[in-house]
């Protein structure tokens, strides 16, 4: 493939991978165009887009062996999710908690994959509410939630995407559990949206829209529920500024460069691998909102798998429900302090 009108070499190059390559190419393409002083490197540019973006679609759908791959990443951040449990007692006593929990993770993505497939997420009390805080510098104190993002890839660079809330010191408080609740019938919403021949949006609208009737319930939304829906609406996305669902493979945010109608717009079918990741995030510095709800951020994130039967959740290994977090870290501590007192013993 290339540009025989312009001259020079032909290639196709998928940009942004490594700086190195993409000025050797540009050099190269100088060097051999027919007429280097006329060579427009924009249309060569344009010509690579086409590239990148063939290459996101071929990955909209995975095959056998990268499902097995999704599997084995999925299975190593599970693992690396009750390294973070075991690590909170210890990152609870830290000036740097968030920093202990990011080590937890890291150690074992590095001992059982690659690397981490993106900047671990590490973030406790109204740090969960900063989207993206990969800061980690926080402590974590006892009585807030820790919500955790991170993903291990494998080494065959496949990589997971999970996110999990939990209380720091093992229990929710009432208001936590509420928001939690929400949080999750959202997610199992959009699960239940999520069905061959769906699109690929309905998983979001069905998410916020339960959402939305949360804050309706709960006084906070300005606006009926109705009005909220709508496309001119949108209230609630003050607490859910960000999108429900991305593709997921070799990418964290995967298949980015696919064409609209064929990601967003499209169509779910068997061989797609997306995240649900439905969240609600109240800011202390809110004051559109009751003072109890402030501080708290919440966010549940499963990797899909969508089969010719409907969607299979890959993570499901990590709880999701409110009580079954609490009994899930219960169980690690007790398996940890009998591990100490056979090591007395010892
Ligand atoms: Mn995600």
């Amino acid at each position: 493939m290339g540009a025989p009108e312009i001259g020079g070499i032909s290639i196709r190059l998928v940009r942004k991978v490594d700086e190195n390559i993409d000025a050797l190419v540009d050099t190269a393409r100088y060097n051999t165009a027919k007429d280097p002083d006329n060579l427009d490197l924009a249309v060569l540019d344009a010509l690579d887009e086409k590239l990148s973006e063939a290459l996101s679609e071929l990955r909209l759908l995975k095959d056998e062996w990268e499902i097995e791959q999704m599997m084995t990443a999925v299975a190593a951040t599970v693992e690396g999710f009750v390294e973070v449990v075991k690590a909170l007692p210890r990152a609870l006593t830290h000036a740097r908690g968030e920093r202990v929990v990011e080590g937890a993770f890291f150690a074992r993505a590095r001992e059982v994959g690659n690397e981490l497939g993106y900047d671990t997420i590490a973030a406790a009390g109204n740090n969960a509410t900063v989207l993206h805080w990969t800061r980690n510098t926080g402590r974590i104190n006892a009585g807030e939630l820790l919500l955790l993002d991170a993903g291990v890839e494998a080494d065959s660079l496949y990589t997971a995407d999970v996110t999990r809330t939990l209380p720091a010191n093992g229990t929710f408080t009432a208001v936590q559990r509420k928001v939690y609740e929400a949080v999750l019938d959202a997610a199992d919403a959009g699960f239940a949206a999520a069905q061959p021949g769906a699109k690929f949006r309905d998983i979001h609208t069905a998410a916020t829209n339960v959402l939305a009737e949360r804050l309706a319930e709960w006084g906070l939304l300005p606006v009926s529920v109705e009005e909220a829906v709508s496309a001119e609406g949108q209230q609630h996305r003050r607490w859910m500024p960000h999108g429900t669902s991305h593709h997921l493979g070799l990418d964290v945010h995967d298949c980015a460069q696919a064409k609209r109608e064929l990601y967003l717009d499209g169509i779910l079918a068997e061989g797609m691998v997306f995240t649900i990741e439905p969240g609600l995030y109240f800011k202390n510095e809110d004051l559109a909102i009751p003072a109890e709800y402030r501080g708290i951020g919440v966010r549940i994130e499963d990797d899909i798998l969508m089969t010719a039967d409907g969607p299979v959740n890959l993570s499901a290994a990590l709880p999701r429900k409110a009580d079954d977090v609490e009994s899930w870290m219960a169980g690690i501590y007790q398996e940890l302090d009998a591990g100490k007192a056979s090591g007395d013993i010892r």
